[in-house]
């Protein structure tokens, strides 16, 4: 296998492009495309400041790598989510975040969830019965409440996240497989600022993991190989292995999918109502000003008090 720009031998073979690259242009392809698709989907402009959230793992990283080789305003923020039985999750991606921050010189804010509120996301979810020993949901609800206070507390224009194109098929796949019609009107490489809730934008989205994780160890990024430990056996990882399969025989079935409901949604052919999202009543929470629907706290303010009643 020969690469298409230079006829060296190729380190990388995409075939769902029908294309493969060297190393040397593989890693300059990726950060070409990303600008593509950042432009493609209005994404953020150059004079933008952007917060990337990153976690230690090759997509988040990668993705503060190539926005930076771009010459975009990108700082990074990681969130300390405190689990480490076993593994030492938190602890060793945040070395690895820091290590990364450290060695390109950037700007990494850094918000310990348990130092900010008292709990860990493991005794937050144990606590609040939000999912004992299943913390992903306590855990997505933090990350998004924390993510959105930071990107406005410090005025941030918008907050990029590293979901590649098999984080998004899988998301799809299931939001599909259950019909569920709010999530897909919501689901794309971009996510407009609305009623106190930052622009969220992925511009990785288009890339299958196998080529973040290509584009990674060509860099020489060093990063967190080991999953979270809840991750395990989540529906989403079935889905995954569900598509990938799908992929094996059919090459681009996945990307095929993905961008076909882009189109689909882009031109209004989803068969959903468009109105319905504005039948929702947003106002700031009570206690920490971010947009909610819920009558008086939202959602993450709720699980703290919760937390509290317990706890005391
Ligand atoms: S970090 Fe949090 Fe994920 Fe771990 S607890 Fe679940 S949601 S799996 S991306
Ligand atoms: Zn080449
Ligand atoms: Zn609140």
């Amino acid at each position: 296998m020969k690469c298409k720009k230079c006829g060296a031998r190729a380190s990388v073979n995409m075939r769902q492009h029908r294309m493969a690259l060297c190393k040397e242009h593989f890693v300059e392809w990726i950060p070409e495309q990303t600008e593509r698709f950042i432009k493609k989907y209005n994404m953020f402009a150059r004079d933008e400041k952007i917060l990337v959230a990153v976690s230690g793992g090759k997509d988040s990283l990668s993705l503060w790598d190539i926005l930076v080789r771009l010459g975009y305003q990108a700082d990074g923020l990681y969130l300390g989510l405190g689990i480490d039985g076993g593994v030492q999750y938190s602890s060793e991606s945040h070395r690895l975040t820091d290590e990364f921050a450290k060695r390109h010189n950037l700007k990494l804010h850094v918000v310990d969830i348990e130092g900010e509120y008292g709990y860990s996301i493991p005794v937050l979810s144990d606590i609040s019965h939000r999912g004992k020993g299943k913390p992903c949901s306590v855990c997505g609800l933090t990350k998004r409440h924390e993510m959105n206070r930071i990107a406005r507390d410090l005025g941030y224009d918008v907050l990029a996240t590293g979901h590649n194109l098999d984080d998004e098929a899988a998301v799809l796949f299931g939001n599909t497989l259950q019909w569920s019609s709010d999530y897909l009107l919501r689901q794309g490489p971009v996510l407009p600022s609305k009623d106190g809730l930052a622009r969220k934008v992925k511009p990785l989205c288009r890339f299958y993991e196998r080529e973040m994780t290509a584009y990674a160890i060509a860099r020489g990024i060093e990063y967190i190989y080991d999953e979270c430990p809840y991750a395990e056996g989540a529906t989403q990882i079935f889905y995954k292995e569900t598509l990938n399969q799908l992929e094996n025989s059919r090459p681009g079935a996945k990307l095929t999918f993905y961008l076909r409901f882009l189109e689909a949604r882009q031109s209004g052919n989803l068969f959903i109502e468009k109105d319905r999202e504005a039948a929702y009543n947003i106002h700031p929470c009570e206690r920490c000003g971010q947009p909610t629907s819920a009558p008086e706290l939202c959602s993450f303010c709720r699980m703290l008090e919760k937390a509290k009643t317990v706890s005391e």
